[in-house]
């Protein structure tokens, strides 16, 4: 945006000038958001819609970080030398995703030891979706495709989004996530194609993860708090259902393909609508994980804190060498 670079904190409020002064503002940002145009660090902006982004990319940095846990459950047991390869590959880029988030939210004037204290402590969530067990191998085939899948399905459009970091983040994630999903697919497809076993894994994967996967995309739009607003600030450019009937539509042919089933009986295509209808949703379930009740949140919580706490020794010895680096530096200059 090419108007207005100044913090919030400079903006006066309290005289007749100074809301003037922000009334000129707000509708400089208005216009850069109805004109498509990226909104960046040093912008003035509303501070709502600067909450409503920490609030976003924390829970969805918070997500790439937990969401290691469920896949890194079977590293150790994969199957063969090639797939603990792809599958150490992925986990590391959910790694990296989560890096590129705290980053982009930092730009936003947050603090990442603010963001993980939050966490840790349950103050800000992440995906209800790695609140569920990697029960059998084929689960991190599920995951790649459906879990992946939804996830670019969310994030293809979060590329356009109106704030210029998150956006760009996005096209580098979604690049990952593309091959992580292929290789979910291809992962699924081997075993579909396999012994009867085989196939029947892989098919209880699908049957499990399916409808967890459908709730990634958040409450229905009549029950989502900030769709609207996000929306309108173009953060948001779909609405959740929007989103999760894409999915839908784009899994059914590939489920054919794979040769397997989604567990919903009432999916079928609907001439007049050009889309496929879909059973309903288990809302109950999905507010309870949220709250915690998930099978796997207690488990999730306590292995990041342990994780965090086990790096404190890394983040110290950081901090050390940045220091002794700078006091270098200076002797020097
Ligand atoms: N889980 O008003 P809305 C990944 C909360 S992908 C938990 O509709 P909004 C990749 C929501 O925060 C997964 N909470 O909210 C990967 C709000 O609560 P609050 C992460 C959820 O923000 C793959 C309340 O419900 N992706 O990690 C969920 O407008 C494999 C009302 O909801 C992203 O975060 C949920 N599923 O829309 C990694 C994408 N849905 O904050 C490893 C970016 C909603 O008021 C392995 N985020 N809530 O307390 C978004 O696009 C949006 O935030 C939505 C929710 C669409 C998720």
């Amino acid at each position: 945006m090419a108007t207005a670079h100044q913090p919030p904190s400079t903006a006066p409020h309290h005289t007749a000038a100074g809301a003037a002064d922000t009334a000129a503002l707000e509708s400089a940002f208005d216009a850069a958001v109805a004109a498509d145009e990226r909104i960046e660090p040093r912008d003035w902006m509303p501070d709502a819609y600067r909450s409503t982004l920490v609030r976003q990319m924390a829970q969805h940095a918070h997500s790439e970080i937990i969401g290691m846990q469920p896949e890194a459950n079977w590293i150790t047991r994969a199957p063969s030398l090639r797939r603990k390869a792809i599958l150490m590959a992925k986990v590391q880029d959910e790694a990296g995703h989560g890096l590129y988030l705290y980053s982009a939210a930092e730009t936003l004037g947050a603090s990442r030891d603010d963001l993980l204290d939050k966490l840790h402590s349950g103050r800000q969530k992440y995906s209800s979706i790695f609140n569920y067990p990697t029960l059998t191998w084929a689960d991190v085939g599920a995951i790649g495709w459906l879990v992946d899948g939804a996830a670019i399905t969310n994030q293809v459009p979060l590329c356009r989004c109106s704030y210029g970091p998150y956006a760009r983040a996005m096209v580098r994630v979604c690049k990952e996530e593309s091959f992580h999903q292929r290789q979910g697919y291809e992962l699924l497809l081997a075993l579909s194609r396999g012994t009867p076993a085989q196939h029947a894994m892989a098919q209880d994967a699908v049957d499990r993860w399916w409808w967890p996967s459908l709730m990634m995309f958040g409450p229905p739009d009549a029950e989502s708090s900030h769709s609207e607003q996000s929306m309108t600030w173009k953060i948001k450019r779909h609405s959740n259902d929007e989103l999760r009937q894409r999915f839908v539509d784009i899994c059914v042919p590939q489920a054919e393909s794979l040769g397997l089933t989604l567990p919903d009986p009432d999916l079928r295509w609907n001439e007049e609508r050009g889309h496929h209808d879909f059973g309903a949703i288990d809302w109950t379930e999905f507010w309870s994980v949220l709250k915690g009740n998930g099978p796997c949140n207690e488990q999730r919580i306590t292995q990041r804190r342990r994780a965090h706490e086990e790096g404190a020794w890394v983040r110290e010895a950081a901090a050390a060498y940045a220091t002794k680096n700078s006091e270098r530096k200076e002797a020097t200059a």
